[in-house]
């Protein structure tokens, strides 16, 4: 009999059907309170979990004694319990791989669109605004040659470096937790303290995955240290940015602007401030939402449990050093 799994996202019919020649496939459309109760019953008899993020905590870990691998097909896992999917000796992979220029090419969007004012202008032009001529007060900030600070310095943030680096001749600040050799090879990016970069910076760019060392990591004081031109950009995780902070500095001028893909709170409230300042480009969590990167995101996954569920492993596993031996 073929072992069974419990897939929670929909996914191409080529890789479904590539699971079904291993598994006997159980299929959710996510993991919400309408199906949860019939999730914990697939559960019962699930050795493997496919989905993208969503909450797969204790008490769903619980419903699934039989679980061996649990893979997401996505590059954060801050939604899972990894303490005790690692006590339990279950594997969880994740899929960065899959998405690190695709999120990079949507962080440069923004930094173009925040800084040339691209979505305001846009805007005013539909609305018939345009006389002919581009009044100074619709003027905008250069991006080439400016200072480029990337706190997080992960796959993504080597290939926002790229960019930076090839594309814009911008110099390169960034502030890890250890030394990125290849970034200061190849972009002449340099090390710095959390302070100096924000100081420093033209264009800030948070790229970090949400853990309890990075929550609201940028708050007042920290936005309070950036240029009055300074720009922020965030396409990792909301959380990492104390957002009504961002809001304050936004309104009151302590920075000149914004460029969020994601936020505190998924999807954003309607009567969230940042939706009423026109210096804030939002959009709607995309950074990796193109076909082709979503379909590579899903095949990464979906190798991951065959992996995982093969007893055999990779560089994609979250958990390798923390795995309870049974
Ligand atoms: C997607 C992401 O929103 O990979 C991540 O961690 O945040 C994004 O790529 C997510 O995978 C949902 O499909």
């Amino acid at each position: 009999m073929k072992p069974s799994i419990v897939l929670y996202k929909k996914i191409a019919a080529d890789l479904h059907e590539r699971l079904e020649q291993h598994y006997k496939v159980v299929e959710f459309n996510g993991i919400n309170d309408a199906n949860r109760a019939q999730v914990f019953e697939a559960l019962k008899e699930a050795e493997g979990l496919l989905g993208s993020g969503g909450a797969i905590n204790k008490e769903l870990i619980d419903h699934a004694p039989r679980l061996r691998g649990v893979s997401t097909a996505s590059a954060g896992f801050d939604s899972f319990d990894v303490a005790e999917l690692s006590r339990r000796g279950i594997p969880l992979f994740n899929a960065p791989a899959a998405l690190t220029d695709t999120v990079a090419d949507l962080v440069f969007a923004l930094v173009l669109a925040t800084a040339r004012r691209v979505v305001e202008l846009s805007n005013l032009t539909k609305q018939g605004e345009w006389d002919g001529n581009a009044p100074t007060d619709w003027f905008g900030l250069d991006v080439h040659h400016k200072t480029l600070g990337i706190i997080g310095m992960g796959r993504i943030g080597l290939a926002v470096a790229q960019r930076a680096h090839l594309g814009f001749d911008m110099p390169i600040l960034y502030n890890a937790r250890s030394q990125h050799k290849e970034a200061e090879d190849r972009f002449n990016a340099r090390k710095c303290s959390l302070d100096t970069l924000l100081e420093e910076s033209d264009f800030v760019v948070v790229i970090l995955p949400l853990s309890d060392q990075t929550f609201h990591i940028i708050g007042k004081d920290q936005l309070a240290k950036m240029k009055s031109t300074g720009i922020l950009i965030s396409a990792g995780r909301g959380p990492v940015i104390d957002e009504q902070a961002l809001i304050q500095a936004l309104q009151d001028g302590t920075i000149y602007g914004a460029g969020l893909d994601v936020y505190e709170k998924e999807p954003m409230p309607n009567d969230s401030g940042l939706l009423k300042l026109p210096n804030v480009v939002t959009l709607p969590h995309i950074g990796s939402a193109t076909a082709q990167t979503r379909y590579d995101m899903d095949a990464l996954a979906v190798d991951n449990l065959i992996a995982a569920l093969s007893d055999s492993t990779n560089e994609f596993c979250v958990n390798a050093k923390d795995l309870k031996k049974s």
